[in-house]
This record gives C-alpha cells, structure tokens and sequence, in this order.
C-alpha cells in the first residue's frame, strides 16, 4: 500500500474524536497528504486486527485489548497511537513546520499529562454523553455500552440538557479551562498559541479537544465557551482553522 492513509472515526458531523484530530491537524499543519480511511466505531477493532495493527489501550469496563483511532499507515508501516504518530510525522518529515521545537518535547508531555488530568477529563460529563447523537444507531449502542462514570452510571444520566447535574458539571468544565486559561497567559509574543506566534503539538491536543467539544454540546453552549476566559478558546478556534480541513 503505497502513500499515507489517515484511519478516522466516522461521524455524521466528520471527523470528531479528539485524538484523531489531533492527528489531522499535525498533518495538515505538516502540509502532508494523505487519504482518510473513515471507520465507524464497531468497525475499528475488526478493520484494525485485519490490517495487522496492535492494540493501544485496555477497555476501561473488560479490561480486555483496545484498539483504537488514529492509525497512520505510511506505504504500509503502521504507526498507532496519536503521540507515537506524532513524533514518527516529526522524524519522517523533518522540514516545513514543527510539532515540537528544540527543547520542548519534554514539556509537551507534561502539558499533555495536565491537560489530559486537570481540563479534558474534567470536562467528560458535558462532552460523553453528546457522542451517541452524532454517529449511527449502531455505533451509538457501542458507545452507550462501552463508557460508564467511575460510579457506574450510564452515559445519558451523566448530565442530561437542562438538568441541574448538567448545569454544574459545566460549572467545573469552565472551572478547569480556567486552569488552561492561565497556562495560555504565560505565552511569549503576540500570538495565540503556547509558544507565541506558531502552534506546537501541545496546542493541537488542545483544538482537538475543542474541536470534539463544539460537535457534541448544543449551538448555545458552545457559544458561552468561546466566550469565557475574555474569548480565548475562540480565538484559539480561529487560529487553529486553517489546519481544520478534513478530506
Ligand atoms: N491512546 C489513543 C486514544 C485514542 C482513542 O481513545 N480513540 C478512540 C476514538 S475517540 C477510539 O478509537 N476508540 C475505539 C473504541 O472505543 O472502540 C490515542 O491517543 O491515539
């Protein structure tokens, strides 16, 4: 299989997941071409074990092997996993623009560590439940089966629109943004992003998560989040469009 085939997860608002986006938007950033191989979420784990791919994670619920979205095939050789296909994109497209500048790899990671724990995990109660709505019937079973709370609790009692469990669980959502808010504050120069004028990967683990966020709340609450932090997520939004185009 010659050329780059980008493995997505199929949605009917495009591509959503926060990690594959995370991808898209190193590629496009990279200025690489690739064609999407699109998959719906009961088709990941047999299409993956068919193309020879190996598992990345453990089911929260089974315990048993995960296989997840994004894989990148490069002329054959797989690489799983959004970090790893990260720093393969860096080593094998060395010219053009950077994910990780000299002497930043290290801090990425803890950024990511961070953001994963303090702002995107955070955020699951409004973000989780609004998955189901956006792709098929059956993909939305799946999902509904797969993800429970820590507690136990399905999907659709998480915070369901307009209920008073919704309300506050946006209340922390705005809450650990904040967090972020004050990371992006320390930013040298007059651009948006965490190093000043260019993004870096850190920045696109960020979109994807806002990217995913927008899909899967209502128009009105995605409205209020590009407003809190004086507009700071919209603005990272408006930067982070031109790397947004999906194939
Ligand atoms: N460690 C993975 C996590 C990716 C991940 O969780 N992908 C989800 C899509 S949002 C997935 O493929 N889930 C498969 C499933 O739930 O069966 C990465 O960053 O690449």
């Amino acid at each position: 299989m010659t050329g780059i085939t980008f493995y997505d997860l199929a949605s009917n608002r495009g591509a959503m997941s926060p990690f594959t986006w995370r991808t898209r938007l190193a590629l496009n950033y990279k200025g690489i071409a690739y064609k999407t191989h699109w998959l719906r979420f009961p088709e990941i784990e047999p299409y993956l074990k068919s193309i020879g791919a190996v598992p990345t994670e453990k089911n929260p619920l089974t315990g048993a092997d995960l296989y997840t979205v994004p894989v990148v095939s490069f002329d054959g050789k797989l690489v799983v996993d959004s970090e790893a296909i990260a720093e393969h994109l860096e080593r094998a497209f060395p010219d053009g623009p950077t994910l990780f500048p000299p002497g930043t790899r290290a801090l990425q990671k803890a950024f990511a560590t961070f953001f994963m724990a303090q702002v995107f995990f955070p955020t699951g109660p409004v973000i989780g439940p609004g998955v189901p709505a956006i792709v098929d019937a059956e993909s939305a079973e799946y999902v509904r089966a797969l993800r429970r709370a820590p507690d136990g609790a399905p999907l659709d009692e998480w915070a369901p629109l307009g209920s008073e469990k919704r309300a506050n669980a946006w209340t922390v959502a705005e809450d650990a943004w904040g967090k972020l808010a004050a990371v992006y504050c320390k930013s040298d120069g007059p651009g948006v992003w965490l190093s000043g004028t260019a993004p870096i990967y850190a920045d696109f683990v960020v979109l994807g998560a806002l990217i995913f966020m927008a899909k899967v709340v209502t128009q009105e609450e995605w409205k209020v989040v590009t407003s809190w932090h004086d507009g700071l997520w919209g603005r990272l939004w408006q930067a982070g469009e031109p790397y947004m185009q999906a194939d």
